[in-house]
């Protein structure tokens, strides 16, 4: 039978030694947190909020603030999917809170 042949293990007779195994790890997918500009979120609550959940120090906070208040929409970090997912869940959770409309949006990189 073919079955019996392919386990005699004679040379070149079909029992095969597997010399490479596939790279187990994939990199995850990255996204980018997205800050929305809006007329009415004090300034101080988009800086405080950027250092409290997005760990910027004053001076960045700062920056990016101001980055999205001029050009409507700024980067506030990037995180792998499910990072990302909790960092707006947490904006736009201590915007509601604060009665305040700041708009928080994750997009892939
Ligand atoms: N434009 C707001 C103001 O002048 C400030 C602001 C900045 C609001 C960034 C939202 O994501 C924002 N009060």
């Amino acid at each position: 039978m073919a079955e019996d042949q392919e386990n005699d293990q004679e040379p070149g007779q079909g029992v095969g030694v597997v010399t490479k195994t596939a790279p187990k790890t994939k990199r995850p997918s990255l996204y980018k947190v997205l800050l929305l500009n809006d007329d009415y979120t004090p300034q101080e609550f988009v800086v405080w909020l950027l250092q409290a959940i997005f760990k910027k120090d004053p001076e960045e906070a700062v920056r990016v603030m101001l980055h999205v208040h001029q050009n409507g929409v700024g980067v506030c970090g990037v995180y792998t999917y499910e990072i990302a997912e909790t960092k707006v869940a947490q904006v736009m959770e201590l915007s509601r809170r604060n009665q305040h409309p700041l708009q928080c949006t994750m997009e892939r990189e």
